[in-house]
C-alpha cells in the first residue's frame, strides 16, 4: 500500500484515525465535505462531497487502498441515507474499481444487527437484523462489499464498528466498546492481510462482557490491546439508566431501536412492526 484514503476523515472516527494512521503509509489521502485543516507530513488533503461524480472519481485518483468512514454515520431521513450511503456507495466503490484500488475497508456498523436481542452470540455469519434505516445502509453495504468482491476481485473487509468513544458508559457499551487504536489495527488488515476477498468481522476491543464472537478477526490477525473491562465495575454500580425504551433495551441495537430515536417523524409510521424482539 503506497497511497491509502481515509474518507470521513473530519468525523469522531476519522479525526483520530487520521492521527494513529500517520507514517503507517507513504501517502495518505484524507477527505471529506468539511475543512480538514493542512496538510500534516505523508498527507494530501481533498475536499469532496462523496454523493457528486466529480468529486468521487477525483478522490480515488492512483490510491491503492481505501479505509471507507464516509457517509452518514447515524439515523437520517430515508432520502438522505439513499442518496449519501446507498446510491453514493454504490458509486464509490464502482469508481474504486474503475480507478484500479485494491482493498476496501468498510465501515459497517453493529446496526446492521441491532435487531437481534441481547445475550444472542453473533460471529458476522449471521443474517443481518437491522434496527434503522442507517443499519439498514450498512446491511446494503456489507452486500455491495461482497458484489465487488465476488463479481469484481476486490478485496474487502466490514467492520461492524462498536462503540469508537473514550470510555464505555452502559452495560451495552461495555460490550461493544472498540479503542481507536484497536479499531486502527483491524483497519490495516483489512488493507494488508493476504489473500482477503470478503470478510465481515466486529469492531469490538478485548471486552469480557460481549454477545459477539469475534474469531473471523482474530483469524485474520486481530490482537486487541484494549478492554473495556477497566470500566465494568463503574458501569456496574453508577445507576445511570441506559438510554432507549423496552424494545431498545431487550436488543443489541440499544436506543438506535427505540421509538423515536432522534425524534425522526417519518419513524412513527414503521413503528408498530416494532415489536417483535
Ligand atoms: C454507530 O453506528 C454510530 O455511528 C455511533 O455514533 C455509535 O452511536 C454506535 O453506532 C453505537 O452503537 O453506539
Amino acid at each position: 500500500m503506497r497511497r491509502v484514503l481515509l474518507t470521513g476523515a473530519g468525523g469522531g472516527i476519522g479525526r483520530r484515525m487520521r492521527q494513529t494512521l500517520a507514517g503507517a503509509y507513504p501517502i495518505l489521502r484524507v477527505s471529506d465535505m468539511v475543512d480538514l485543516g493542512p496538510a500534516g507530513d505523508g498527507e494530501e488533503v481533498t475536499l469532496a462531497d462523496l454523493t457528486g461524480k466529480e468529486d468521487i472519481e477525483r478522490v480515488v485518483v492512483g490510491v491503492d487502498g481505501i479505509i471507507h468512514l464516509g457517509g452518514l454515520s447515524v439515523e437520517n431521513a430515508w432520502d438522505d441515507i439513499l442518496r449519501t450511503n446507498i446510491d453514493g456507495a454504490y458509486r464509490f466503490y464502482e469508481a474504486a474499481y474503475n480507478a484500479g484500488v485494491k482493498r476496501i475497508v468498510f465501515a459497517s456498523s453493529n446496526h446492521a444487527i441491532g435487531f437481534y436481542p441481547r445475550g444472542q452470540i453473533l460471529d458476522g455469519s449471521e443474517r443481518p437484523r437491522a434496527d434503522c434505516r442507517y443499519g439498514l445502509s450498512k446491511v446494503f453495504g456489507e452486500a455491495l462489499s461482497q458484489y465487488f468482491a465476488d463479481n469484481y476481485g476486490l478485496g474487502v473487509l466490514s467492520i461492524r464498528i462498536g462503540y469508537c468513544f473514550e470510555k464505555a458508559e452502559t452495560q451495552r457499551t461495555l460490550g461493544s466498546w472498540i479503542s481507536i487504536g484497536d479499531l486502527t489495527q483491524l483497519c490495516r488488515i483489512g488493507l494488508e492481510v493476504q489473500d482477503l476477498h470478503h470478510e465481515i468481522v466486529y469492531g469490538m476491543s478485548d471486552n469480557s462482557r460481549t454477545w459477539w464472537d469475534n474469531k473471523t478477526a482474530k483469524r485474520l490477525g486481530y490482537q486487541p490491546k484494549d478492554s473495556s473491562d477497566v470500566w465494568a465495575a463503574e458501569v456496574d454500580s453508577s445507576g445511570v439508566p441506559e438510554p432507549g425504551d423496552a424494545v431498545g433495551l431487550a436488543v443489541q441495537g440499544g436506543p438506535f431501536a427505540s421509538e423515536g430515536y432522534q425524534g425522526d417523524p417519518s419513524r412513527v409510521a414503521v413503528q408498530g412492526a416494532k415489536s417483535n424482539t
